[in-house]
């Protein structure tokens, strides 16, 4: 079908659901200039997420690992929300009933307005203690590399699912509900690699919802989506609210 055609379908849904689901990943953030994970400009300052972004990264060189978010915390600190991440919360404000699921732990979503929104794999701006466990927003730039717990004085460490960490019980519970939930799922700026996100799109399916994805390129849910819009998501997520002429 013609780009236009699947462009008025996804419309089409969006203005019949009842229920709309979105999951998205870096690449909605890419358009804010936020590097993704494994694009061409994926490497962090050539770390690889795999490889810090786990406890026994944290546990072998806590000094490196907070010195990498630290990078990071700078680098995301002076971007802003874009054009997608203003047209979903638009959307939010439209919808009959409306859940933000995103893997992205840049805060974008939450700086652009969006309420009902699942940040599975935390926040960057929020840090957590290895022994009270005691969360709390940091917004320091730069953060004290090995930053103590003002409660207990144990090491703080990033207030973000690492790989190999289980997400928060309570993300997952959201997201179960929001996925069985919807009619029109949408899916924007994720290379569907990382579980269990990877596996949002037919858990939404198999409960019956037009499932719809937004992204550069094809990805391996592309063959699992009802339709597939490839493009930027700065570009193509506002289009869809559009009222048409
Ligand atoms: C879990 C926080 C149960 C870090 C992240 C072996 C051992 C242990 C675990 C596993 C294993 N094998 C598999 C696993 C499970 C593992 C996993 O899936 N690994 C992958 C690598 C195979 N998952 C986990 O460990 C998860 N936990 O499963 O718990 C468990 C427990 C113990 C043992 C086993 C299982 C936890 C996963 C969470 C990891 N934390 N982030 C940090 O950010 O500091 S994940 C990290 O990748 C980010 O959150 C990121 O969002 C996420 C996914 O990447 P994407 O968002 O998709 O970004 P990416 O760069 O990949 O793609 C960007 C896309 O955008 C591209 O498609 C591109 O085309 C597109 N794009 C670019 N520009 C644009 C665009 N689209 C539109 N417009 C544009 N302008
Ligand atoms: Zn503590």
């Amino acid at each position: 079908m013609a780009p236009g055609s699947d462009l008025e379908l996804v419309r089409h849904h969006l203005t019949t659901a009842r229920n709309i689901t979105v999951l998205t990943g870096a690449g909605i953030s890419a358009d804010s200039g936020v590097p993704t994970f494994r694009g061409t400009d994926g490497l962090w300052r050539n770390y690889r997420a795999e490889d810090l972004a786990t406890p026994e990264a944290f546990a072998r060189d806590p000094r490196l690992v907070w010195e990498w978010y630290n990078w990071r915390r700078e680098l995301i600190a002076t971007k802003q929300p874009n054009a997608a991440h203003l047209a979903l919360t638009e959307l939010e404000r439209r919808a009959r009933a409306f859940w933000l699921i995103t893997q992205n732990v840049d805060g974008l979503h939450r700086d652009a307005g969006s309420r009902n929104l699942s940040e599975i794999h935390g926040n960057i701006w929020r840090v957590r203690c290895t022994g009270c466990q005691a969360v709390q927003d940091n917004r320091d730039l730069p953060i004290a590399i090995l930053p103590s717990c003002p409660h207990c004085g144990s090491l703080l460490r990033p207030h973000i699912v690492w790989f190999g960490e289980s997400l928060f019980a309570a993300d997952l519970e959201q997201c179960a509900q929001a996925l069985s939930q919807c009619d029109l799922l949408l899916v924007i700026g994720t290379s569907g690699v990382v579980y269990p996100a990877a596996g949002f799109a037919s858990v939404a399916k198999d409960a019956g919802a037009f499932v719809a994805e937004i992204n550069l390129d094809p990805t391996p849910q592309s063959s699992l989506v009802d339709v597939s819009l490839q493009g930027r998501a700065k570009d193509l997520v506002p289009l869809l609210l559009d009222p048409i002429e």
